[in-house]
């Protein structure tokens, strides 16, 4: 792959946006190579990913300018397309997913943070929807996702005006988790990757689903999932390891995914 790098290590995969010559825009091939990678992981190796951006100044600078230029209506929805499935891959992708954002998150590279279930970020970066400066709307979600994390007045703020936010604003509305410094983030992230990878991986992936796909429904519909996904964990060996450790006293617990 050109423009988009993998690696596992210790549990947790990386997937780095690697186009730096660009901050790391989103053409149509970032796209297909990020679709492939995910495809490609190890799902019994890695039990959480990790997405960031190449160099020390993007995250992902939004998607492609130049490629979008030129776009007829019908090229522009179908870019549009490509781009929700890739990113809705992302979003509903078995394991938790973390962007540690380490620069410039802008239109598509903010919605491709706003795809993951944790948004960490380094003190540099800067998000936002500059896409009605450019004559067009957010096309790769954020115009849901950023309403359902924000809440609805604030995403219109910053899409209306389509004005950039820091790292402490966003720590202030909630887009982000928690900031740290450049040379910390991917450290931050491994760490928090870690956390969640000591538990146990059946369980930590029907919360993901459960709390994920809940949120698009009713509370009754999100309670009644939670049921059967909380169901679905006993008889598994790791609920039993799990509360076995709890009633021996013991702290060392060997989750095996199954
Ligand atoms: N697309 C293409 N190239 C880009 C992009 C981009 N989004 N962002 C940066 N680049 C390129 C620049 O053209 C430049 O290339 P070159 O060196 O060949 O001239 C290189 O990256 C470095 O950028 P700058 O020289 O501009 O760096 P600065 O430090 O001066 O500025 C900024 C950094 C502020 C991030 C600036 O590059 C910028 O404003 N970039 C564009 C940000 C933006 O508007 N992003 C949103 C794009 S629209 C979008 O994402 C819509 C998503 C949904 C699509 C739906 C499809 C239908």
């Amino acid at each position: 792959m050109e423009f988009v790098i993998y690696e596992a290590r210790e549990g947790t995969g990386i997937i780095t946006i690697n186009r730096p010559s660009a901050l790391n825009a989103l053409n149509s091939q970032v796209l297909r190579e990020l679709s492939q990678v995910l495809d490609e992981v190890d799902l019994n190796q890695v039990r959480a990913l990790i997405v960031t951006g190449a160099g020390e100044k993007a995250f992902v600078a939004g998607a492609d300018i130049g490629e979008m230029s030129a776009l007829t209506k019908e090229e522009g929805e179908a870019f549009g397309r490509r781009g929700n499935q890739v990113f809705r891959k992302l979003e509903t992708f078995p394991v938790p997913v973390i962007a540690a954002v380490n620069g410039f998150a802008l239109g598509g590279g903010c919605e491709l943070a706003l795809s993951c279930d944790i948004r960490i970020c380094s003190d540099n970066a800067v998000f936002g929807q500059p896409e009605a400066g450019l004559g067009i709307t957010p096309g790769f979600g954020g115009t849901q996702r950023l309403a359902r994390l924000v809440g609805a007045g604030m995403a219109k703020q910053m899409i209306y005006t389509a004005r950039n936010i820091k790292a402490q604003e966003a720590l202030r509305i909630g887009l982000v988790n928690g900031i740290c410094s450049q040379e910390e983030l991917m450290t931050e992230a491994m760490k928090l990757a870690a956390q969640i990878g000591a538990n146990a991986p059946i369980a930590v992936r029907n919360c993901k689903k459960a709390i994920s796909e809940g949120l698009q429904g009713t509370i009754e519909a999100g309670l009644a999932l939670e049921e059967k996904l909380f169901g679905d964990c006993f008889e598994t060996y790791d609920q039993r390891e799990g509360m076995s450790a709890f009633l021996d006293k013991r702290k060392e617990k060997h989750f095996i995914n199954q």
